[in-house]
């Protein structure tokens, strides 16, 4: 149960917040601390208040549950709660430790002194909940460091340590924590031995909203805060918050406190009641909860103490170097010394970039590379607990690899495929060990994207997919377990986007119109633009391999297919690498300028299939991309290859460049409604009848049919 408890230390009186884990600021939470101060402000014995959090941390924020959805929060407000701190005539000392974060920063910059463990860590982080810091911090926190300082935390919602807030002024002293099971108790005894320090003195000077920033000069061209406002722009393209930010802070540059927080208070409502909001939070909770399998025993997870990587082509680098960022020792196998060589000098220039950069010292570079064996021979890997294959994509040699891997890895080990779309009960199928074998599918570049699709076989046991779970933890990334299919979940819903943006260019358009509308919907790239990035060999590959590019050996399953991508790759516009792809590219440039040769190409190509080229609205490319994407996301639910909605969201938004303020394909369903997208398919589907990606899902046809949203329709399934 949430409480505020005050016990009296000498002439110190300690509130003390609990409401476990993270003693979020909910209403019990905000009464009990108004109540507490105004008891403590009466009592004569009490001289000075400190303010901390039980357990592990001081509040790390408002409690989102409160808001989402834009719903009025009871009073006492948390500004309410910041101004009665502020105004209190005894001084009130914050003692922060773990995460005081959001409004629990707020409630911080109310109080008249800020003292913290040395482990803390402290931030604004609103803007990554589509909002910006609503009881004050956009008033106060400027007033305390700065203008500039505050407009980078804030904008950035960037987490900083006790010891760069002391730098900044935003706190006024630092505890060594010692012991972490020591901590709580140090910091108490250390923040009353202060608080006895600044008793008796007069509070002038402490009220952070009496002060006035240190840099307001600098700020009071005009000119600055458009610069200010540009630069946001660019950098967060069609992103609300930041803009926001930027209006509150200059708020505070321009106008008395009492002004500025009632046009901070007037930014937030508006944020909070948007579609953003709704969509960032979505996305924070589905990202607390893809970590969890309903009926999987998380204790089932086994120790991954050393790591296989089987081949040291990029991916496979890229592999190795996660596990040598988590500290486990990794053994990199390649069949030739040249590849295994690459693959080093590969690992070797990313590291010393990041040295140049100040990200890792000499020494932490040299304790990595220590970890890493590079070896020819599969015998060592006769100690791993886990091996992953990351060679070429193609079944065959995968069977073969995973044969050997099979025959000399210890029978507890577990064998896993970085495969993107083959199927992995067919490999498993290849080893005696079926229930230790799994999809673990990076993303490139492995060491940068956050997103790992773990992929359950038919066979894959408990312990497997528990170890792997809890392991992609550990390696820092966003593992979603999925289900086995072509293509998983990710690369599967992209198959209809990506097939039909080549539709419409033999129909009439041209890359730069298709990428353009998807871009101007925020994802980072269009499918042309990613192509090209990715290497539209990548995919041509694939689709040799599958028989699909010669129309004598083409299933005829697949329906409509486009030649252009094979067109492409058969002049060598492979893409960026090439320095010609759907693009041109200036040499060692990545701006993608558009190509006459390409446009003619295409015409050409249109005229061979006759087609007759036509103007192509942008709502058509839109929904053509995005509703086949969605459609499909709907399959992969009803099929049980994604657990939840929310999974799909995530997958999108650490995958694919997917805009996080648009919360995620499945959100956007919702948010655009699932009649309207289903009517469109159904329409869609008609018009193209051998584009099978329009065919509606069936569940999506039940939901819009009976006009049930996703969340009603969770909620009825997870009754039943
Ligand atoms: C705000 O303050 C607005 C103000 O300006 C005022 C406006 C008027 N609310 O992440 P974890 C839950 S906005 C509700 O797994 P960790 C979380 O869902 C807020 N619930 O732990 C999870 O629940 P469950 C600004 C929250 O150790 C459990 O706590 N603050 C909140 O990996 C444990 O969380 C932020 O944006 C919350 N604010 O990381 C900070 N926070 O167990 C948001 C956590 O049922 N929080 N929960 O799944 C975080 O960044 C991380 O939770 C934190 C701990 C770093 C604190």
């Amino acid at each position: 149960m949430a409480h505020v408890s005050i016990t009296l230390r000498q002439s110190i009186a300690v509130l003390s917040i609990s409401n476990p884990p993270v003693n979020t600021l909910n209403h019990a939470v905000r009464h009990g601390i108004v109540r507490s101060v105004r008891e403590a402000i009466s009592d004569a014995r009490v001289q000075a208040l400190v303010l901390v959090g039980a357990g592990r941390s001081f509040p790390a924020g408002a409690d989102i549950k409160e808001f989402r959805g834009g719903q009025a929060l009871n009073a006492p407000v948390l500004t309410e709660v910041c101004d009665v701190l502020e105004q209190s005539p005894k001084p009130i000392v914050a003692a922060l430790h773990g995460t005081a974060l959001g409004g629990g920063l707020e409630l911080a910059l109310g109080c008249h002194y800020r003292v913290a463990l040395d482990s803390a860590h402290l931030g604004l982080p609103e803007v990554h909940l589509g909002i910006l810091p609503g009881a004050g911090g956009t008033q106060r926190l400027p007033r305390l460091i700065g203008l500039q300082r505050a407009l980078d935390l804030i904008v950035s919602g960037q987490h900083i340590s006790a010891a760069a807030a002391l730098k900044l002024g935003l706190i006024d002293q630092i505890f060594q924590a010692g012991a972490p099971a020591a901590a709580e108790g140090t910091l108490l005894d250390r923040a009353v031995e202060y608080a006895q320090g600044i008793a008796s003195r007069p509070l002038d000077g402490r009220r952070v909203s009496e002060l006035v920033p240190r840099d307001k000069s600098t700020f009071d061209q005009s000119d600055v805060w458009d610069k200010a406002l540009a630069t946001v722009k660019a950098q967060h393209r069609g992103y609300d918050a930041p803009i926001r930010i930027v209006e509150a802070v200059r708020a505070a540059a321009q106008l008395p406190f009492k002004q500025g927080m009632a046009k901070e208070y007037e930014l937030v409502v508006n944020l909070m009641k948007g579609p953003q909001a709704s969509a960032l939070q979505h996305l924070f909770f589905a990202e607390r909860e893809v970590g969890t399998v309903p009926g999987l025993n998380p204790s089932l997870a086994k120790p991954v103490r050393s790591v296989g990587v089987l081949g040291a082509g990029t991916m496979g680098a890229g592999i190795a170097m996660v596990f040598l960022n988590a500290k486990i020792p990794v053994v990199l196998l390649d069949t030739k010394q040249e590849f295994l060589d690459r693959g080093l000098a590969g690992i070797r220039a990313v590291y010393a970039s990041d040295v140049k950069k100040g990200k890792l010292t000499e020494e932490a570079l040299a304790k990595r590379l220590a970890l890493l064996t590079p070896t020819l021979d599969y015998a060592a890997f006769a100690n791993v607990d886990l091996a992953i294959e990351a060679v070429f994509e193609n079944m065959d040699i995968k069977k073969q690899v995973f044969a050997k891997l099979d025959a000399v890895c210890k029978p507890e080990a577990i064998l896993a495929s970085n495969t993107s779309t083959l199927n992995i009960d067919e490999m498993a199928a290849a080893t005696k060990r079926p229930e230790q074998f799994i999809g673990t599918h990076f993303f490139s570049p492995a060491n940068v994207m956050r997103l790992l699709e773990n992929v359950r076989g038919k066979k894959s046991s408990p312990s497997t997919i528990a170890t792997v779970m809890a392991l992609s933890k550990t390696i820092k990334k966003v593992g979603v377990l999925v289900g086995n299919c072509d293509g998983f979940v990710g690369n599967r819903m992209l198959e209809g986007y990506a097939r039909e943006a080549s539709f419409m260019l033999e129909e009439g358009a041209l890359p730069a119109q298709v990428d353009k509308v998807l871009t101007s919907f925020g994802m980072a790239m269009g499918p042309f633009q990613m192509g090209d990035l990715a290497g539209n060999d990548v995919g041509w590959r694939i689709r040799q391999g599958k028989g699909m590019t010669n129309p004598a050996t083409r299933p005829a399953k697949e329906g409509r297919y486009c030649e252009l991508g094979d067109k492409l790759c058969e002049l060598g516009r492979f893409g960026q690498k090439a320095g010609a792809g759907w693009y041109k590219y200036e040499q060692g440039q990545r701006k993608a300028i558009p190509d006459d040769a390409v446009a003619k190409l295409i015409e050409a190509h249109s005229s061979s299939k006759g087609i007759a080229r036509r103007s192509i609205s942008d709502e058509e490319i839109f929904e053509r991309c995005m509703y086949p994407l969605i459609n499909e996301g709907f399959k992969v639910l009803e099929e049980g290859i994604a657990l939840r909605p929310g999974d799909i969201d995530i997958i999108w938004a650490y995958g694919y460049g997917f805009p996080r303020y648009r919360g995620g394909p499945m959100h956007v369903a919702q948010t655009i409604g699932l009649k309207k997208i289903y009517t469109a398919l159904a329409k869609y589907s008609k018009q193209f009848p051998t584009s099978h990606h329009f065919v509606p899902s069936k569940l999506l046809q039940t939901l819009a049919e009976t006009n049930t949203t996703l969340e009603q329709h969770l909620a009825t399934k997870s009754k039943l």
